[in-house]
């Protein structure tokens, strides 16, 4: 059986703050994450990312990974900083080069560029004028992304605008578990909400504008709701669910998101939606309408502790199809596991084979439904820097020995090769 079209994109992602290090180099200006990540007691064990997974020096060895996985395209972040180290338009040649040299080595290999460009880097310079608060962000963001667009014309036409607004204004500007680490007013997030609307809307028609055969859209996220049971009363009910509760990040979701932009006579309407969907819930039809199904005790769960819910990856695109009739790409998915190398040198990561084994049939169920999904980016390629997490959580197909920055391909990397060989014929 084909599960997937033989078109079908298959990449793997990554984003520059989790991956890059080099944090000082070729002028870049500092970022919202090297001031929260040095500040105590904001991340797990005070880990920054300085180096992290040192690809500002090591992307050739990212590129030959990509490669060797036989991979359709590869997701990454522009960091802000590099490009504009004072937030402002004082462009930083110097902060391309990098960029430069893995468009064209990605190019030459055959794989397309899907770059995002703002995976919430902020420039600090930004943040020390209110950041999202002031609208003056949203306007140097539009100019930040025509300077990108200008430099990579027709090296780079795939974009992403932002990564998941949802979750940098709800922990960065709510929880204050993310950078810049703000814990304000609903009304006050709700102006980074409109403010990041109108930089997310200035960036598609600078990026439109200067190629018009530019493809753009935006990573979202938020809750996903799953029927728990096929009957039509629990399907009904996880749907109304999903757009209905102000579940997400900080109260914010994808409808919160998608309705506006999604509009016929929006500028902002993306080419299409992205998705990263790690999770969801459970509904079914209860007396007084919809109700979750608590997680089982003792269910699956990753290192992280999220529970394992294939389920999300069939049903959260599926309504989303629904909803907004917008070409989907699942911009990512994965998990960590407490992987190590082991005695025979190389690392095995059976649980992460199963838990992409189950997504992707799950995945494969909307596909046959006839959602549009013409893609799908594994997070991540290789193991970073998670967040306020630090380095506990190892998310790569690629195993990273941050005391030297070596990089062991996991079981999995040859896995997800064998998937994509086959165009999912191997699941
Ligand atoms: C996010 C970001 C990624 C994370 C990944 C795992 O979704 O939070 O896009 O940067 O690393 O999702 O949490």
């Amino acid at each position: 059986m084909e599960y997937f079209p033989k078109d079908f994109l298959w990449g793997a992602a990554s984003a520059s703050y989790q991956t890059e290090g080099g944090v000082k180099e070729d002028g870049r200006g500092e970022s919202v994450w090297d001031t929260f990540s040095h500040t105590p007691c904001k991340v797990r064990n005070s880990d920054t990312g300085d180096v992290a997974a040192d690809s500002y020096h090591r992307w050739r060895e990212d590129v030959a990974l990509v490669k060797d996985m036989g991979l359709g395209a590869y997701r990454f972040s522009i960091a802000w900083p590099r490009i504009a180290p004072n937030g402002g338009t004082d462009w930083n040649p110097a902060g391309f080069a990098m960029y430069d040299g893995l468009v064209d080595a990605l190019l030459e290999a055959g794989v397309q560029p899907w770059a995002t460009l703002y995976h919430w880097d902020l420039p600090q310079a930004l943040q020390n004028k209110g950041g999202w608060q002031n609208e003056d962000t949203a306007r140097a963001f539009g100019a930040y992304a025509r300077e990108v667009a200008e430099h990579f014309k027709g090296r780079v036409t795939h974009w992403f605008t932002i990564n998941e607004p949802q979750c940098f204004i709800g922990m960065g500007y709510g929880s204050g578990e993310h950078a810049p680490g703000l814990r304000l007013r609903p009304e006050d997030q709700l102006l980074c909400w409109k403010n990041m609307l109108l930089g997310h809307t200035l960036a598609i028609q600078a990026l439109r504008g200067i190629d018009p055969s530019n493809v753009v859209g935006l990573a979202s996220c938020g809750g996903v709701c799953y029927p728990a049971s096929e009957r039509a009363e629990d399907i009904e009910a996880a749907r109304k669910r999903m757009f209905a509760r102000p579940e997400g990040f900080g109260g914010f979701s994808h409808h919160d998101l998608l309705d506006p932009l999604c509009l016929e006579d929006n500028p902002g309407k993306p080419d299409f939606i992205g998705l990263n969907i790690y999770n969801g819930i459970a509904v079914r039809a209860g007396e007084n309408g919809p109700e979750d199904v608590p997680y089982p005790m003792g269910g699956p769960r990753t290192a992280f502790g999220w529970p394992v819910t294939p389920e999300a990856l069939e049903w959260g695109p599926r309504f989303v199809w629904e909803r907004y009739h917008l070409p989907l790409y699942i911009s990512e998915n994965g998990l960590s596991c407490r992987d190590w190398v082991a005695l025979d040198g190389k690392v095995h990561d059976p649980g992460r084979i199963d838990f992409l084994h189950r997504y992707l049939l799950a995945l494969s169920r909307a596909v046959d439904a006839g959602v549009d999904v013409h893609g799908y980016f594994q997070w991540a390629l290789i193991d970073n820097f998670e967040w306020a997490e630090g380095y506990d959580q190892r998310f790569g197909l690629v195993y990273v020995d941050y005391a030297t920055g070596r990089r062991i391909p996991k079981d999995s990397a040859e896995w997800y090769a064998g998937v994509v060989k086959s165009s999912g014929g191997a699941l």
